[in-house]
């Protein structure tokens, strides 16, 4: 077991509230609680059962008077979340007697933990692998419910129990090539690199399979980077407001409103959209306007998402027309807002002028093809509000087929990770390369080695020092 200091951390935010949790955990920390604890039936912390909590008071020994009243929390290892002894002290939730009980701690004995130290001694401990660790932040930083669920899963060790039995399949045949090259008379490798090629390629599937879902899993981490653009007026700050169900962006009937880009998260059952609002598109002299318009052709090329917002009530104009040309390749849901108005462009009006631009998909509701452009048409009215729950369903339909699923779907949502299943796949294309080249066992289990190692470190087999310390620096103080 990995031995070190008594550590303590208030765990709760540092803000007036309820109650605040300062934490100990180590070796000392059920003593350095009895230090300080007072309670009316003089309970000796020392002595009590683990997994128990205790009503009293915190002194700070030289005084008599209490700094406040608490429970205490006593567990002890190893059936805890780092492993060793942990004491919890569930104080009033003051930013300074919160302090106050840290301080008093630290005095007795414990030392100030760093970021994440509760969670690299759990991680030190072998309470959990590495790739769960890291769920334990995303879990923190999680902020909507489909990446909630993914952490969850990692947590629960979905994509721990998927290296292992990976690395399983590269074991079983690089131990047999090593004990044959030890033992020639009684074990034959005549034949048997051929044999093993298909579990081989097998894994270099199921790796890549895991890389795909890096896409998913960065857009349902950090959201899906969400564009709207359309001529002025056409409605696009109104159908921000409406997505937000607040008045947040300036909506008037004076074209050229918006000037800047102005963005926001919002949370749209249950995914994340990172969304900008830019200013009109539209032919112009004016210096501050064709800046904007720059301005949006760069967010579009970086966007995942854009939402063309087209005033229905009018026909459809050269500034409408301009915008097509920005949409290359770009997954696009046209809006045809103002649908309560009586309208001027309909969807076969918009279908007839985006099936000008090559790019776009014939089929005007799905395509899949490589260099065709996804994308749909709904009518909406930010004004009155319908449309946008068509809308939120068309976003999930595009990004995730319509159904994220996460019974036990996994998804890598870390670049950690994603460069280190890069890696494996590289060494094991290697051993395919090796196999149809005839080189000898002895070279392939090099490679094999290297596919094993690399998938090992996503769990946190193999990893130095350095790459711990970064990974838990990025924790906050008291987890
Ligand atoms: N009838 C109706 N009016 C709408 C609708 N959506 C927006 N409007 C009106 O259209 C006008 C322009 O709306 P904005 O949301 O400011 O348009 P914009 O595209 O952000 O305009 P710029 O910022 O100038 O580019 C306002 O008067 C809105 O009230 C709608 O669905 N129906
Ligand atoms: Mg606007």
């Amino acid at each position: 077991m990995f031995k070190s200091d008594t550590i303590a951390a208030i765990s709760t935010a540092l803000s007036p509230s309820g109650i605040s949790i300062v934490r100990i955990s180590g070796d000392e920390s059920i003593e350095i609680a009895n230090k300080i604890f007072k309670s009316k039936k003089n309970i000796d912390v020392t002595k009590v059962k683990s997994h128990t909590i205790h009503y009293g008071f915190i002194c700070s020994g030289d005084e008599s008077e209490p700094v406040d009243e608490v429970l205490l929390t006593v567990m002890k290892g190893p059936h805890t979340y780092t492993g060793e002894d942990i004491v919890e002290i569930n104080c009033h939730g003051g930013i300074y007697v919160t302090r106050k009980i840290l301080d008093i701690v630290i005095a007795n004995g414990a030392s100030l933990a760093a970021p994440g130290e509760f969670t690299k001694r759990a991680f030190l401990n072998g309470r959990m692998d590495l790739s769960q660790a890291e769920a334990v932040n995303d879990i923190i930083t999680s902020s909507n419910e489909y990446s909630l669920k993914a952490s969850v899963n990692q947590l629960n060790g979905s994509l721990r129990n998927k290296i292992i039995s990976l690395r399983e399949t590269i074991l079983e045949p690089t131990a047999y090539i090593e004990t044959a090259l030890d033992d020639p008379e009684h074990f034959d490798l005549d034949g048997f690199a051929n044999s093993i090629k298909p579990k081989i390629l097998n894994v270099i599937d199921e790796i890549d399979k895991l890389i795909k879902t890096s896409d998913d899993g960065r857009l349902i981490k950090e959201g899906i980077e969400t564009i709207i653009v359309g001529k002025p007026n056409a409605g696009k700050s109104s159908l921000l407001n409406a997505l937000l169900g607040e008045e947040r962006a300036i909506v008037t009937d004076t074209p050229g409103t918006t000037r800047d880009a102005l963005s926001e998260y919002i949370n749209l059952g249950g995914i994340t959209l990172h969304i900008v609002d830019t200013a009109g598109i539209r032919e112009t002299s004016d210096i501050i306007e064709r800046m904007g318009v720059e301005k949006a052709k760069e967010l579009i090329s970086g966007g995942d998402l854009v939402l063309f917002v087209i005033d229905s009530s009018k026909p459809l104009d050269k500034n409408d027309k301009n915008i097509f040309s920005m949409l290359n390749g770009k997954k696009t849901i046209f809006l045809l807002n103002k649908s309560d108005l009586e309208n001027e462009t309909n969807e076969d009006i918009l279908l007839e002028e985006i099936n000008k631009f090559t790019n776009f998909a014939s089929n005007p509701s799905k395509n899949n093809g490589e260099n065709d452009m996804q994308y749909s048409i709904i009518p909406i009215s930010a004004r009155k509000n319908t449309g946008i729950d068509i809308l939120t369903d068309e976003i999930k339909e595009l990004f995730f087929a319509g159904n994220i699923s996460f019974n036990n779907e996994i998804y890598i949502a870390n670049e950690r990770q994603k460069f280190d299943l890069k890696d494996a796949k590289e060494a094991l294309k290697n051993v395919i390369n090796g196999i149809e080249l005839g080189v000898s066992e002895d070279l392939l289990t090099i490679d094999l080695m290297d596919g094993y190692e690399s998938l090992g470190k996503i769990i946190g087999e193999s990893v130095g020092e350095d790459l711990i310390n970064e990974i838990f620096s990025k924790f906050c103080v008291g987890k």
